[in-house]
């Protein structure tokens, strides 16, 4: 049994120390503490007397060892990437405080002695038992383990969980298939199943979003943060001097308007890309950067980095985030940051959860390259009053909340019964909208018992051509369920959704169960791993298994805890 955890000075022992790295994230736990330990108190008393297993859990974090390179850990005072150490504090402080056991390893000596690795031998060729029930890791981390882990590897790693800012899509993912299709990545082939990524935004469902959590502010301090704000103050979001390139009209379109700070690194001299009239601050240390953010009105996005904390930290604090519309929407086709990464996700401004999950009055997208829409916006913006606002799957209880779920309840190493579970039950009554395109599942949970997500949160969708499940399930304020794919997967299904199809075959494709409109034919996905919420073609119309959401929390469905 689990017992929530209070006091993090244990987990901060055993963050260890010596990386720039270890001492950002320990520094950002320590601060935490109190938030975490209300959140935890919060989630207790939701959750009442539910029994929680403790497991045993191995993090290992990939890209902080000597033999990844390391290359975050010497940047994290000159302006690096910090999202990812964000990510990580939060992640341990989550496992931690739910009650887990916990082991943490930043190098591969420890991994190998961790993981039970005799001492000098590189690679261990049996299969040991391994003493842990889960083990959080990275890209970086997975391969290590492959290399070290023997013929465990294979036996054991349905228990891995691999952290992945980005994502990865099952077209990636599935080793064959990428291969053959033209998908094959630096990252990605490791045939896990896709619910194993775990994501820093929701990006798709075919993976697990993890998250992480900002600040919250309670009441007084919301009233004191909206008294207090300078109304012609703006932030600029960017560490790095390389962001504030060719920004000179937008800067001094600004300027006409308001007072504009920033906190971009620098050794000795102020850097050329950021014009004298900027208030620069220098890479602030996290509280004050928070503080900055308090007094601001307005944190502006110059376009990178992509999808970071820092937009919903200021929006935390009360500011307005203001973002350019990416047209066209960049992505690992066209452009060197998303290149090689496994996903062929398109995004249409720099924070697209920002854009889709918050938007106005926080979120304003627009286009840069329009002064005049530009222009109306900031003065629109300097107008407008809004409330701090932190959607609750990033505050503390929400994160546990989450983590808790996954925890109980996914589990990818139980053996696969016999065909999809849905096979058989489709031969039951579905509710049917009036223009056929929509069902529900009818019948109760029994018939996938200890199903997770519960199978009547199934919606199901003929989504329109050329959309995918991702967006079709989101039209209809609701969120795409891979694991609902094979309740689909049948003849039936297309049946009983009175889709016409002249004939039916089952093949590997990412974009299966579809109809295809010309030759009206339906096709079935022959291999579980490939199903996928992401992906589209005009090609085809997919039907696609939608669910449910709790408010603020997409990552669970209403009866999912
Ligand atoms: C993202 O990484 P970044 O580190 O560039 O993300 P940011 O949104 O800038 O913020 C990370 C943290 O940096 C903190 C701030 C955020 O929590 O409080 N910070 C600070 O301590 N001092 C300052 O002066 C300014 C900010 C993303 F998270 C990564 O996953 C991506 O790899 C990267 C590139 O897209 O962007």
């Amino acid at each position: 049994q689990a017992v929530f955890r209070s006091n993090l000075s244990h987990l901060l022992e055993l963050m260890g120390s010596g990386k720039e790295s270890l001492i950002f994230m320990k520094k950002r736990t320590k601060r935490l503490t109190a938030q975490w330990a209300l959140a935890a108190q919060r989630l207790a008393q939701k959750l009442g007397g539910v029994r929680r297993d403790q497991k045993q859990i191995l993090v290992h974090i990939g890209f902080l060892t000597e033999e990844s390179g390391d290359v975050f850990s010497p940047r994290v005072l000159k302006g690096g990437p910090l999202g990812e150490m964000v990510q990580w504090a939060d992640i341990l402080a989550a496992l931690y405080v739910l009650g887990h056991g916990l082991r943490i390893t930043v190098s591969l000596k420890e991994l190998q002695s961790n993981l039970g690795v005799p001492p000098g031998r590189g690679n261990c060729p049996l299969t040991m038992p391994l003493p842990f029930d889960l083990i959080y890791t990275d890209y970086h981390g997975l391969q290590q383990m492959k290399q070290h882990m023997g013929l465990s590897f294979k036996k054991y790693r349905c228990r891995i969980r691999v952290i992945d800012t980005f994502g990865t899509e099952p077209a990636y993912n599935h080793e064959e298939y990428a291969t053959l299709h033209g998908y094959r990545t630096n990252w990605g082939y490791w045939n896990l199943n896709p619910k194993q990524f775990m994501t820093m935004f929701p990006h798709t469902p075919d993976n697990s979003f993890m998250g992480f959590v900002s600040e919250e502010l309670n009441e007084t301090e919301k009233r004191l943060i909206k008294g207090g704000k300078a109304s012609n103050m703006a932030v600029v979001y960017g560490k790095e001097a390389s962001i504030w390139k060719g920004k000179e009209k937008f800067l001094s379109i600004l300027n006409k308007y308001m007072e504009i700070h920033g906190t971009v690194y620098y050794e000795s001299q102020r850097p050329p890309e950021v014009p004298a009239f900027v208030k620069n601050h220098g890479l602030l240390p996290q509280p004050e950067f928070q503080q900055l953010l308090r007094k601001a009105k307005l944190f502006i996005g110059f376009g990178f980095p992509y999808e970071g904390p820092a937009p919903l930290e200021a929006i935390a604090n009360g500011c307005v985030f203001l973002q350019s519309r990416f047209s066209p929407p960049h992505s690992s086709l066209n452009h060197e940051f998303f290149r090689g990464k496994p996903t062929s996700r398109e995004v249409f401004s720099q924070h697209p959860y920002a854009e889709k999950f918050i938007g106005k009055p926080h979120v304003w997208t627009v286009n840069y390259n329009n002064s005049e829409e530009l222009e109306a916006a900031i003065k629109a913006i300097m107008r407008t009053q809004v409330d701090p606002y932190l959607p609750y799957e990033y505050t503390c209880e929400g994160m546990l909340e989450r983590v808790h779920a996954y925890i109980q309840h996914q589990d990818f190493c139980a053996a696969p019964g016999p065909g999809p579970p849905g096979a058989r039950a489709l031969e039951s009554p579905f509710i049917l909208a009036p223009n056929a395109t929509h069902l529900k599942w009818a019948r109760n949970a029994s018939l996938a018992p200890g199903a997770w997500p519960p199978a009547h949160s199934l919606r199901a969708w003929l989504a329109a051509a050329g959309r995918a499940c991702t967006d079709a399930c989101l039209d209809h304020g609701l969120i795409c369920e891979p694991s609902f794919f094979p309740f689909l997967n049948s003849q039936d299904a297309f049946q009983t959704l009175q889709v016409p199809c002249d004939g039916t075959e089952s093949e590997m494709n990412h974009l299966y169960p579809a109809f295809a409109q010309p030759g009206q034919e339906c096709f079935l996905q022959k291999e579980p791993l490939l199903f996928s919420c992401a992906g589209s073609s005009t090609k085809y119309r997919r039907l696609c298994p939608c669910r449910d959401f709790r408010k603020g929390q997409v990552a669970l469905c209403q009866d999912c805890l």
